[in-house]
């Protein structure tokens, strides 16, 4: 299981919702979102990911992140992940993710 961090930037002049992701390389794509509840750090599923006008969402440890379980192939250091964010349109964005063994 890993953790996919990064910043998804919105361009456009509207609202968009992110709904869901998915991955060539990956069994099981989910967002997710850590919050500390009781002084005890829980995370949760994150069913719609707004992202205003011209803005963006932060994805980093300890908060909102996407959960990538079942890798289909090995997974390396340096490696790419190939990522498809749908929104709630049902656009689908391509995106990226490089492969550490530690969150930046
Ligand atoms: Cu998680």
């Amino acid at each position: 299981m890993l953790a996919g961090f990064g910043r998804i930037a919105n361009g456009c002049a509207t609202e968009q919702v992110v709904v869901a992701a998915r991955s060539p390389g990956f069994g099981d794509v989910s967002l997710h979102e850590t919050r500390m509840i009781d002084g005890v750090s829980r995370m949760r599923g994150v069913e719609r990911l707004p992202v205003a006008p011209a803005g963006e969402a932060v994805l980093q440890p300890g908060g909102l992140h996407l959960m990538l379980m079942q890798p289909t192939a090995a997974v390396e250091e340096g490696g790419q992940v190939v990522l498809v964010l749908v929104l709630a349109d049902g656009r689908e964005v391509p995106a990226t993710l490089t492969v550490r063994t530690s969150a930046p």
